[in-house]
């Protein structure tokens, strides 16, 4: 696998990410166009979502800093009670690790022995939260681990040290449900008996406020889902010109799916020149660019059980607009 930029010219052969453009092209040739949203996440993606998580509209981000901060008591006599053995703090899509810090810091303070295992699809944002983390809290041993939530699962050891996996900020929401089901499901296979889970979900609520937050006033996530689009003309050679796509979030109260798309404007062709390839698309044709699942607690509950876990409790904000919660193996 070639992986970089396509601007690298070593020996004057462009490279690219061969797994990236295969997956691009799939999802450009399908019936309905479709891009994987992990795609999002390069440095200009990372910065972009840093905006969106600082900005009103986006609730999310506010209400689990919310719950970290008001209820970390709480949620250290559940994760630990009397046994604070070593353990290893895992967590998947760690980003900027904004809010794990509060956690962090909190455990640090009880003298507890563990380690920080932040996984993330952007090796960036890992380098980033790795520095800021040495200067923060030098006492805190960090493994970061740069890749995709599933190659880092199969990375996991089933060792005897006690597992407290984190997966926050409605990361899971941006999973399809089959893929959901076989992550936790994987997951819960590779951790032991006792170890848990403390899982940020979005809840249903009133529509408008969910569409808001992925369709802002100053149109921040409009350029994030652009972004995309950017990003294959800079890595895979495509001449996309983004002023000829429309972002539309659309969102079912019925499924709890917010749905992201890319809508071409006009009839019009994009040519991927480092792939060799063409893609058509009619006016109004939508690329599929993101989902983000809103849950309701039956939902939840239906999960856990399905995919070997035990709802220990639920940690809501004052709205109630979304929760943290806690199951264990
Ligand atoms: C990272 N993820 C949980 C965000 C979400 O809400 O689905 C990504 C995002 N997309 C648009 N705004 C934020």
């Amino acid at each position: 696998v070639t992986k970089n930029h396509s601007s690298s010219t070593t020996k004057n052969t462009p490279t690219y990410d061969t797994a990236m453009a295969e997956e691009v092209l799939k999802g450009l040739q399908a019936t309905q166009k479709y891009l994987p949203s992990k795609y999002f996440y390069d440095g200009i993606g990372d910065e972009l979502f840093q905006k969106i998580m600082a900005m009103e509209e986006y609730y999310l981000t506010d209400c689990e800093m919310q719950v970290f901060r008001e209820q970390a008591t709480e949620i250290f006599k559940m994760l630990f009670g009397d046994d604070q053995h070593a353990f290893d703090v895992v967590e998947f899509g760690a980003g900027d690790g904004t809010k794990t810090r509060v956690l962090l810091k909190y455990f640090l303070e009880k003298q507890l022995d563990f380690s920080y295992l932040p996984i993330d699809i952007s090796e960036n944002v890992l380098e980033q939260l790795s520095l800021s983390l040495k200067k923060e809290l030098p006492a805190l041993d960090v493994q970061p681990m740069a890749m995709d939530y599933f190659k880092a699962l199969e990375q996991l050891q089933s060792k005897s040290k006690k597992k407290v996996v984190f997966f926050l900020g409605s990361n899971i929401g941006n999973l399809t449900r089959e893929d959901t089901v076989k992550f936790l499901q994987q997951l819960s296979q590779k951790l032991n008996k006792g170890d848990m889970l403390l899982m940020g979900m979005d809840l249903k609520k009133s529509p408008a406020t969910i569409l808001q937050a992925y369709d802002d006033q100053k149109g921040i996530t409009r350029d994030f889902n652009m972004n995309l689009l950017e990003r294959l003309n800079k890595e895979l050679g495509a001449d996309f010109q983004v002023e000829n796509f429309q972002h539309f979030p659309s969102y079912n109260p019925l499924t709890g799916e917010t749905k992201s798309f890319l809508v071409s404007k006009i009839k019009q062709s994009v040519h991927f020149s480092l792939l060799g390839k063409t893609v058509h698309f009619e006016a109004w044709e939508a690329i599929y660019t993101e989902l983000s699942k809103k849950y309701d607690l039956k939902e939840i509950q239906q999960i856990a059980q399905e995919t070997g876990f035990e709802v220990k409790q639920h940690f809501f904000d004052d709205r109630q607009y979304y929760v943290d919660t806690l199951w264990v193996v």
